[in-house]
């Protein structure tokens, strides 16, 4: 049996991670986060696809094709979250479980990131936690795949 693949997907600007800004988003970089996916993924028994891109429509693109290859999606849709209907609407129409991943407590930053038409469509979101929320997300996600949900 194929393991349960999982997609992995990041938005934009999360290629500058560990490069730009460490005193808001930490040092680890975008390959440090596919380093800890791949041993999750090896740990979980999941196989994991990690992308990055910055642009909205080849993000939606990824979300569509997940429909006929993925178990489920692991997103940080970074500033997207904020702004994407066309991308809730690609999540909901892929029919998969979503976990929505933000490094930052998006809560506690500025008023224009509390809102994520991401979260309505997600099954659950983890945010503040760092890049082990995507760790997190990962074993979340196993387990509904799994059907063992608590
Ligand atoms: O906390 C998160 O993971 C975010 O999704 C990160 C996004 C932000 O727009 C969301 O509100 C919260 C920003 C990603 C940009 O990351 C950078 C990293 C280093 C330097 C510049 C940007």
């Amino acid at each position: 049996m194929p393991l349960p693949l999982i997609a992995v997907l990041n938005g934009p600007n999360l290629n500058m991670l560990g490069l730009r800004q460490p005193h808001i988003y930490g040092a680890a970089t975008l390959d440090d986060i596919e380093q800890l996916c791949a041993d999750a993924g090896e740990d979980l028994n999941l196989a994991i696809d990690f992308r990055q891109t910055n642009a909205e429509g080849e993000l939606i693109s990824w979300v569509q094709e997940c429909r006929a290859t993925a178990a489920g999606i692991v997103i940080n849709p970074a500033g997207y979250s904020h702004t994407s209907i066309a991308l809730m609407d690609a999540l909901l129409a892929s029919e998969l479980p979503v976990i929505e991943v933000h490094i930052t407590n998006i809560h506690r930053r500025e008023e224009f990131r509390h809102l994520s038409y991401v979260s309505k469509v997600a099954v659950g979101v983890i945010a503040g936690l760092g890049i082990r929320g995507y760790q997190l997300a990962l074993s979340a996600m196993a387990d509904i795949v799994a059907g063992n949900e608590k």
